[in-house]
């Protein structure tokens, strides 16, 4: 495959490693099953995978705690199985991402397992250990994500720092040794020929050096960038690989300042998931992260779900209805320079699943009493026949619900109507339109109810993609002549050539070119 930046405008399909393909009954997806749904990936139009870890794991938190950065849970498969996933995906021309998780280990991490059993242990550094406070509470108020104190004391009375689960205890990026582990643990996955690294939670490695009270200092340092300099360098021995930084911050401007050309490739774009199903609030969103990222010299990312958020047709009220809003926002970002992420599933319609209590698994839903990840976790629906789902011919490890035997991959191809095949649709165009379309951007005023953005063509023409967010439909003047309707998110748009009037349908998007 050619190199260069491919990147820069790649569409991204996370694969959610235990969820996707089952190859050998245990309930839990594998390398293996993932290689047999390849051509099923391919074929949906996206460019690379990000394959969430698989590495050896205790799966306190679903494998973001890591016993060895090396090597596959056997749960997964085995390196051997990793060779033959990477090579098969390249021979269908997608990329490959891999998850890295430098913040923290497991306690079981050989690494922490040295430095709680002996304190002289020269890894004991590696891990951010503190006495308690004279009256044995923990050294300062930091909070774990997860829910209570980001402090647990280790069996020799002294705490240990976790911004996560007390089970990943949190590495200490003022180490050099830590430094060199991780460019190995880099050079050994890019030796192997994967195309890049999404860094889970990027912002995370420092903290404020002296533990000044209040969360804010225990985040987001600046510190971090002399990492991500560092790792650039290691990279780019490589040729056209990239990193993707989960930099969980809704603050834009400082997202953007993680990403530039000797820092991350790219940095994902939370915001829009947050953003409401409102035209003008989208707009603004929108606008501005293209702005920063253009600005930056990279660019910007799409993100509406993954496997830590409820899935956006929930969070877009539900239903059918919540669908058909996901597909019309999902029409306009897939219309934009920058790199959509898509989460499995999504291209499914699928909801937020509903999991009994029994069943769940997530740390957060047991820490938090909160609503839990697991829901967006629940594994891919490939058919039709209820208990596995084409799945797994075994018991799922999270269960599937009422929604499973209406959106599956078996259903859906036989649909024209569906969402499966209005992502097809839309890939399809995007790839073949793409390479002729400038990154420049208008933004035409329109209706307050609709969002349309512009992108020339090289031949001159226009692709002038509109969304509408009001309950019914809108009509919108283009030039005349503007072209044809192209893609409809749902209902029927109607253009008339003639006198360039669009009419788009209720909650829905229109691409005309
Ligand atoms: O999940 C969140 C909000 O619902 C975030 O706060 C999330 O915990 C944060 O973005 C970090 O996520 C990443 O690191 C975690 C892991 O649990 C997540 O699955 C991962 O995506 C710790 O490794």
């Amino acid at each position: 495959m050619a190199a260069g930046a491919w990147w820069r405008d790649a569409v991204v399909y996370e694969i959610y490693v235990r969820s996707f393909a089952d190859s050998d009954g245990d309930g839990v997806g594998d390398l293996a099953g993932i290689r047999s749904r390849l051509g099923y990936v391919a074929d949906l139009g996206v460019d690379a995978i990000w394959l969430t870890p698989f590495y050896p794991s205790p799966m306190h938190d679903a494998g973001y705690d890591v016993t060895d950065y090396c090597d596959v849970d056997p749960r997964f498969g085995t390196l051997a199985d990793f060779d033959l996933l990477l090579a098969e995906a390249h021979a269908l021309g997608l990329r490959v991402y891999v998850d890295v998780v430098p913040n923290h280990t497991s306690v079981e991490h050989p690494w922490f397992q040295a430095a709680i059993a002996d304190r002289s242990s020269p890894m004991r550094d590696w891990y951010i250990f503190r006495p308690p406070a004279a009256d044995g509470s923990p050294p300062n108020d930091w909070k774990s994500v997860f829910g209570g104190s980001a402090w647990t004391r280790a069996p020799d009375g002294d705490y240990y720092l976790h911004l996560f689960d007390s089970s990943q205890p949190d590495l200490n990026w003022r180490n050099p040794a830590v430094h060199e582990q991780f460019h190995a643990i880099l050079r050994f996955w890019l030796a192997r020929e994967v195309d890049g690294f999404r860094i889970d939670v990027a912002h995370a490695l420092y903290k404020d050096r002296d533990l000044h009270p209040g969360d804010r200092n225990a985040w987001d340092q600046d510190e971090v960038f002399g990492v991500w300099r560092e790792w650039r360098k290691v990279i780019d021995d490589y040729d056209g690989r990239a990193f993707v930084g989960e930099v969980f911050l809704y603050d834009m401007d400082r997202v953007a300042q993680y990403v530039g050309r000797t820092r991350l490739h790219q940095a994902f774009n939370f915001v829009v998931a947050r953003t409401p199903f409102d035209a003008t609030v989208l707009r603004a969103t929108i606008r501005r992260s293209l702005e920063l990222f253009l600005r930056s010299g990279t660019s910007p990312t799409w993100v509406l779900s993954n496997h830590d958020l409820v899935r956006h047709p929930t969070r877009y009220g539900g239903g059918e209805r919540g669908v058909r809003r996901g597909r019309a926002v999902t029409a306009l970002l897939l219309a934009l320079p920058g790199s959509p992420y898509l989460y499995q599933g999504e291209e499914l319609g699928l909801e937020q699943s509903d999991v009994p209590p029994d069943r769940r698994q997530d740390p957060t839903w047991f820490r938090q009493g909160g609503i839990g990840r697991d829901g967006c976790r629940t594994p891919m629906t490939w058919t039709v026949a209820a208990p596995g789902h084409g799945f797994t011919t075994g018991d799922p490890w999270l269960p599937f619900d009422e929604q499973a035997r209406a959106r599956n991959v078996e259903l859906e191809e036989a649909d024209p109507g569906s969402t499966l095949h209005f992502y097809r649709r839309a890939l399809a165009l995007r790839r073949e339109l793409a390479p002729s379309l400038r990154r420049s951007v208008g933004w035409p005023d329109a209706h307050a109810d609709c969002v349309v953005v512009t992108r020339p063509t090289r031949d001159g023409r226009t692709l002038t993609a509109v969304l509408n967010t009001a309950r019914a439909s809108r009509q919108l003047q283009l030039d005349a002549g503007a072209g044809a309707v192209v893609l409809c998110s749902a209902g029927r748009a109607r253009f008339d050539p003639g006198t360039g009037t669009l009419t788009v349908p209720a909650e829905a998007a229109v691409w005309v070119v």
